[in-house]
């Protein structure tokens, strides 16, 4: 089906746009990539059921929104350069992105999203929960907006050096590792020009110019204001599914709640090029 024949799914809740009749694997016009940034950068997050991408294919499609990077450290799939497997196997408690984060706010320039694949499934559990930070802006009183408009934030990685003990607690509360970075509490998108709220709980370390009180007290109310049910789309992984999201205006979570079982997905990393870094 050509691009101009996908159903778009929409409800009225926050996030979780499917896409319908898309073969990922068959996209390769520079119109149809434009026309899923479009849909990406208005939707925050897409869908696309039913596809069959080899990992090369999975490659290949998402090098065409931007340069890919590998996270440092982390295995390749076999055959490609850039896609990271994300595993968690039987015997493993931790899981990758199993705390509210956007991907590398600890970087100068996140990236511009993350195009994650199911491979192997646990019969129950393992949903990710992805929260629209735009709408969390907007659902903010004038207040609150006007305190934070030119806030910045510090983020800096966690950390992790004892997975086993890992929660998100207490990776906000830690130190932290590496350079730490600032960015605008609410960004704009540079885009779509819309305003979302850029704090997350694993990222977030410290609101430039306040005691350690009161950015603790802010990021911790921002941080659950943004992750309120009316701003959460849960995505309860099928066999097939590749999801997209736009890595500024949306947090993610990756639920740890099927101990015992695998679960795989493959994931590239895209960046935008640097002459189009966001202007907030
Ligand atoms: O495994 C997942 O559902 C998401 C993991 C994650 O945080 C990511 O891929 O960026
Ligand atoms: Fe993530």
């Amino acid at each position: 089906m050509r691009w101009d024949d996908w159903e778009i799914i929409k409800g009225d809740g926050a996030l979780g746009t499917c896409v319908l009749g898309a073969d990922l694997k068959s996209v390769n016009e520079e119109v149809a990539v434009t026309y899923i940034k479009e849909l990406l950068f208005e939707h925050r997050m897409l869908v696309f059921r039913d596809q069959t991408l080899t990992p090369l294919a999975h490659e290949q499609f998402s090098m065409q929104f931007g340069p890919l990077r590998k996270p440092p450290g982390r295995q390749c799939v076999a055959s490609t350069n850039f896609l990271q497997q994300v595993i968690k196997r039987e015997e493993d408690e931790y899981n990758f992105g199993g705390s509210w984060h956007a991907d590398g706010s600890f970087q100068p320039h996140p990236p511009m999203a993350t195009i994650l694949q199911a491979i192997d499934l646990p019969k129950a559990g393992g949903d990710t929960l992805f929260a629209d930070c735009v709408l969390a802006y907007e659902r903010l009183s004038e207040d609150t907006q006007s305190k934070i408009a030119d806030l910045m934030g510090i983020h800096r990685a966690h950390g992790i050096t004892d997975p086993a003990k890992y929660s998100p607690g207490a990776a906000h509360k830690s130190p932290g590792v590496g350079t730490a970075v600032s960015h605008p509490v609410v960004g704009c998108h540079p885009h779509s020009k819309k305003k979302y709220l850029y704090v997350n709980p694993a990222f977030t370390r410290q609101i430039i110019g306040f005691s350690d009180a009161e950015s603790d007290a802010l990021i911790d109310e921002l941080s659950m204001h943004i992750i309120k049910p009316e701003t959460v789309y849960r995505h309860q992984w099928r066999a097939g599914d590749v999801v997209m999201w736009d890595n500024k205006t949306t947090q993610h979570c990756a639920v740890n709640d099927y101990g015992g079982t695998r679960r795989e997905m493959h994931r590239s990393v895209v960046y935008e090029d640097l002459d189009v870094m966001e202007t907030p």
